[in-house]
């Protein structure tokens, strides 16, 4: 039987690259996508509007949008898409960024050969041999790397990336929704490399590239890696704190409302 594999594309203010993104998915993706989400995060630019039009101009598309009842962040993003994976059905859900910096092509070999199949993630790696970077400050490369090894010395195993933009999960792992508290900014995607140690998950990084052109990173680079640094070094000393609540606000339902 067919796997049902849900896409996920989180957007917010991204409506130059949106409809790149969408235009990804051709017939040749699409046979191994079931349906795909947009969760726009209340996007105040035209993002939705554009997302609505590329439905409408392509009724047979199997593509909804969804847009939060408040701006959830990405993390809460990725909340509200494991959520309809998990209500839906779904065998497993990629993770796509709206913004156009990934390219979901990486992905078919992992998606022709089953490679997914075998573990409970793959995971999209920016920095890893076969990799490739274009427009990436080197600054940011080097710092990429450098967090990385932090993670692994901390989780004991090898990591790649703390969060690219392309990822997929297998849905039956996310059950016990144990990334319910974790942040719902852009450090979610470190909780979850912290969650492949401290639960002992069997994740796979795979190189990808990423670009960077005109993408607007919202990345506040000096807060975030001090604020990384303070959940690394809290799991250092006591790994059940990754159960703590990190969420700098208590959201109680992540809500969406589907447009279409
Ligand atoms: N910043 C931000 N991004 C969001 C949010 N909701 C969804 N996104 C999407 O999440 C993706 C990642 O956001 P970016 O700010 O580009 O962060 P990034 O790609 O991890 O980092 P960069 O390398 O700086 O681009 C983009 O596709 C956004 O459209 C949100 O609330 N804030
Ligand atoms: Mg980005």
């Amino acid at each position: 039987m067919k796997d049902k594999i849900l896409l996920f594309i989180p957007a917010y203010n991204c409506e130059n690259q949106i409809i790149r993104v969408l235009g990804q998915l051709d017939e040749e993706i699409m046979h191994y996508i079931t349906e795909v989400i947009v969760i726009s995060n209340r996007s105040t630019d035209n993002t939705e509007a554009v997302v609505s039009s590329f439905l409408n101009r392509h009724p047979d598309f199997p593509g909804k949008l969804l847009v939060n009842h408040e701006n959830y962040g990405l993390g809460g993003s990725h909340k509200v898409a494991f959520d309809y994976a998990l209500k839906n059905g779904f065998d497993y859900v990629v993770v796509l960024h709206g913004d156009d910096q990934g390219s979901i092509e990486d992905f078919l070999p992992v998606f022709r050969s089953g490679y997914y199949r075998k573990h409970a993630s793959v995971l999209g790696a920016r920095f890893m041999r076969g990799s490739k970077l274009i427009g990436y400050s080197l600054f940011r490369t080097f710092g990429n790397i450098v967090y990385d090894f932090l993670f692994a010395a901390v989780i004991g195993r090898r990591v790649y990336d703390l969060g690219s933009g392309l990822n997929m999960y297998r849905v039956s792992d996310l059950a016990s929704r144990y990334y319910e508290k974790f942040p719902d900014n852009l450090m979610f995607n470190y909780c979850m490399v912290l969650a492949i140690g401290y639960y002992k998950q069997d994740a796979k990084f795979y190189p990808v590239s990423w670009r960077e052109d005109d993408q607007v990173s919202n990345v506040k680079m000096a807060s975030q890696a001090l604020k990384v640094l303070k959940i690394l070094y809290d799991y250092c000393r006591i790994p059940e704190r990754i159960l703590a609540d990190y969420r700098d606000r208590i959201v109680e339902e992540y809500g969406a409302d589907e447009i279409k």
